[in-house]
């Protein structure tokens, strides 16, 4: 699409439009396929001009950007969508790992092909490295520039076909009043963009990854690569056979002395667990996750606190059936794959006046 756009951005400024071709590499062989884009490349944004975030604010460092530039945005959000769109020449139909070159897990946002369903990059998407751009430092006028750095993030596998496609992004984020200086709200820095049809080329730093000349042997080097895990049967650090599916099978669990044992099992079990609380994450990457623990030989997860999950008990002694719904579909998909929850119940547990305290008037504030 290369109709003109023109709408208001955070902080009030009407926006450049910007409407044209630009260059996006595509490239593959009989075996792979790639493309790489820049994120100032745009076809068309609302996002400002320049920002304290720009490139020119770090001119010694700016070419460990890709191209020596990005697109950046800053201030808090309006009722406008802080947008951008690209024009993608996509050269063969197939399945693509999708990856992200940006500032950090700051401007987490929506995205899509087409029109194809909205995914989302959020704070939960962790970083595979950093490369610092720029450290804290006091701004001529006084103000201060955060610190930058850009990092790689994996955003999902997406199916497409041969030929040019329209790719959009819009920021996410909470409308408020103020504007933190320090770099929140709509703070984004979007450097590069690369598609990869070959899961083994995973990007770290701000040219495209050239595939391996080889398959190392067991004595040699190699660089590790953070991508998603395909749990191959022939992995020797797979201990998802220990982890028995689903949870339950063998009743409820009892103690028995000093150990623990499932009331329909003949042995006492143990348990190798850790923390994972449900997070933003989409529902795919949210399995992905549950298969990663259950790899690793996890088969308890501690959710603290619940209420992190299901936001406060409400006046009327409901939680919030959105909330529910969602915290039981992660529930379900753990016990599905063998592993068991402990619940953090009773931190932090606020109470109300509407819930019929007799005595809640002459508490002390800080009691509830
Ligand atoms: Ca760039």
């Amino acid at each position: 699409m290369k109709s003109v756009f023109t709408v208001r951005v955070a902080g009030g400024l009407v926006m450049l439009t910007l409407a044209g071709n630009f260059p996006v590499v595509a490239s593959g062989d009989a075996g792979h396929h790639t493309v790489w884009w820049e994120g100032e490349d745009t076809l068309e944004t609302n996002f400002p001009e320049a920002t304290r975030f720009s490139a020119v604010t770090f001119p010694d460092s700016r070419d460990l950007l890709s191209d020596g530039d990005w697109l950046t945005n800053h201030g808090p959000a309006t009722d406008v969508d802080a947008c951008a769109r690209y024009m993608v020449e996509i050269p063969a139909d197939g399945m693509y790992y999708f990856w992200v070159r940006k500032f950090w897990k700051q401007g987490p946002f929506r995205w899509r092909f087409g029109d194809g369903d909205w995914r989302r990059i959020t704070h939960a998407h962790e970083p595979t490295g950093a490369v610092p751009l720029r450290p804290y430092e006091n701004g001529a006028s006084g103000d201060p520039y955060p610190g930058l750095e850009v990092n790689w993030f994996y955003a999902g596998r997406v199916e497409l076909s041969e030929g040019s496609h329209e790719f959009e992004l819009r920021l996410l984020g909470t409308k408020r009043n103020t504007s933190d200086p320090h770099g929140q709200d709509l703070t984004a820095g979007l450097d590069a963009f690369f598609l990869t049809s070959d899961d083994r080329l995973v990007p770290a730093f701000n040219t495209q990854p050239e595939p391996p000349s080889s398959s190392p042997g067991p004595a040699d080097w190699f660089p590790v690569t953070f991508r998603e895990d395909d749990f191959s049967k022939d992995s020797v650090i797979d201990l998802s056979h220990l982890v028995e599916a689903p949870a339950g099978k063998y009743g409820h669990l009892k103690q028995i002395g000093n150990r623990l044992q499932f009331e329909n099992a003949d042995e006492p079990v143990q348990f190798w667990g850790c923390g994972a609380n449900y997070l933003d994450l989409s529902r795919e990457e949210t399995i992905q996750r549950i298969r990663y623990l259950r790899k690793h030989g996890v088969r308890i997860v501690r959710q603290h606190p619940l209420q992190s999950m299901l936001g406060p008990l409400r006046g009327d002694g409901t939680f919030d059936p959105e909330k529910l719904d969602r915290w039981d579909w992660w529930f379900a998909q753990l016990k599905e794959h063998g592993i068991y929850m402990d619940l953090g119940l009773f931190y932090p547990h606020h109470i109300h006046r509407d819930e019929g305290y007799d005595l809640f008037d002459e508490l002390p504030k800080a009691a509830y």
